[in-house]
């Protein structure tokens, strides 16, 4: 083992993580802070015992199989992974870890954060109010819907998902629904207060608000499409903090003009940082940029959680997060 093993990650860190990483690490930060090309990464893993990338990293097959490759670990700052081929990377024996748990909170506070602004014409507000259009407080101006007491459907009931349905529950008196691929038992349901929907449309016909959960597979690509936007109850709203590449976008901007669907919040997009132009031109879409776990704490925590799979791998030991 490199007694200070290099490391390579793709973008900028937050501050103190890059630091406590270089206590015992060589670190090759990446000053510019632009996304690395393929022939870059694959410099990266030629030159480096560790590569540390980010969802703005496509480290495909042609990435992971470069020629005369050093670099035995990719441990991604991150927790989603479907921008890594792990395929080619269990091919060729190469360790992939994620950065699970510590985003959990952060992503569900952001998601209700786009629940309350959907409904409550937080963003709309404050753009009305800036262009000087407030013409004082009227009975009927800019009319939300409550929260309380609505429906909120989750699709994906991972940890994210619990921890939103935690908040809708005990902060805002939501009835929670949720569909996973994975089956909860009665008795776990009941502890934590959600229904389970019998399948996806029946959590799509019987939600006020709808909002997305799960990893990008194969199977889950492009899952909210005009069929399902259809079934979803007129003048429901869609939140999405998870991957954008879960929604054909223009079927939901359709169902937005349409007036099928009230609004939508969203934090992820199908070919980031590219939004598009028909969803930007549309008024009730809160737009943010992929902000989920974009909290100071939780940065540095990423980063520490990459030290720490890092840290087992060099010590010859399995990494806590490997998903490959
Ligand atoms: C991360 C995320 O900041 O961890 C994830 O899956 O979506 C984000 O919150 C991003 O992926 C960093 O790689």
């Amino acid at each position: 083992m490199p007694l200070r093993p290099r490391v390579v990650l793709s973008r900028r860190w937050p501050g103190r993580a890059e630091s406590l990483l270089a206590e015992d690490y060589e670190v090759i930060s990446n000053a510019p802070d632009q996304p690395m090309s393929a022939s870059d990464m694959r410099e990266a893993l030629r030159t480096a015992d560790a590569f540390c990338p980010t969802v703005t990293d496509q480290v495909d097959a042609g990435v992971v199989g470069a020629p005369a490759r050093r670099a035995r670990i990719l441990a991604n700052f991150g927790a989603g992974f479907e921008h890594i081929d792990l395929d080619a990377a269990r091919r060729l024996g190469i360790v992939v870890t994620n950065t699970p748990d510590v985003l959990t909170d952060c992503t569900a506070d952001l998601t209700l954060a786009l629940i309350l602004a959907t409904a409550r014409g937080v963003v709309s507000g404050d753009r009305m109010l800036r262009a000087g259009d407030w013409a004082g407080w009227r009975p009927t101006h800019i009319p939300g819907v409550r929260v309380g007491g609505k429906t909120l459907g989750l699709v994906g009931f991972g940890r994210i998902g619990r921890a939103v349905a935690r908040r809708a529950r005990a902060g805002f008196g939501m009835r929670v629904r949720v569909f996973g691929p994975r089956p909860l038992a009665d008795e776990e349901a009941r502890e934590l207060g959600v229904e389970v929907c019998a399948d996806l449309d029946d959590l799509l016909e019987t939600s006020d608000f709808v909002s997305l959960h799960c990893p990008v597979t194969p199977v889950t690509q492009r899952m909210i499409g005009e069929p399902q936007l259809k079934r979803m109850r007129r003048g429901s709203i869609l939140i999405n903090t998870a991957r954008g590449a879960l929604v054909d976008e223009q079927a939901l901007a359709e169902a937005l003009r349409s007036g099928r669907l009230a609004a939508a919040g969203l934090d992820v997009y199908a070919r980031e940082p590219e939004v598009s132009a028909e969803l930007k031109g549309i008024d009730r879409v809160v737009l943010l940029p992929h902000l989920g776990s974009a909290t100071r704490e939780t940065r540095e925590a990423m980063g520490m959680r990459v030290k720490e799979n890092l840290d087992y791998f060099f010590a010859g030991k399995e990494p806590p997060d490997r998903v490959a």
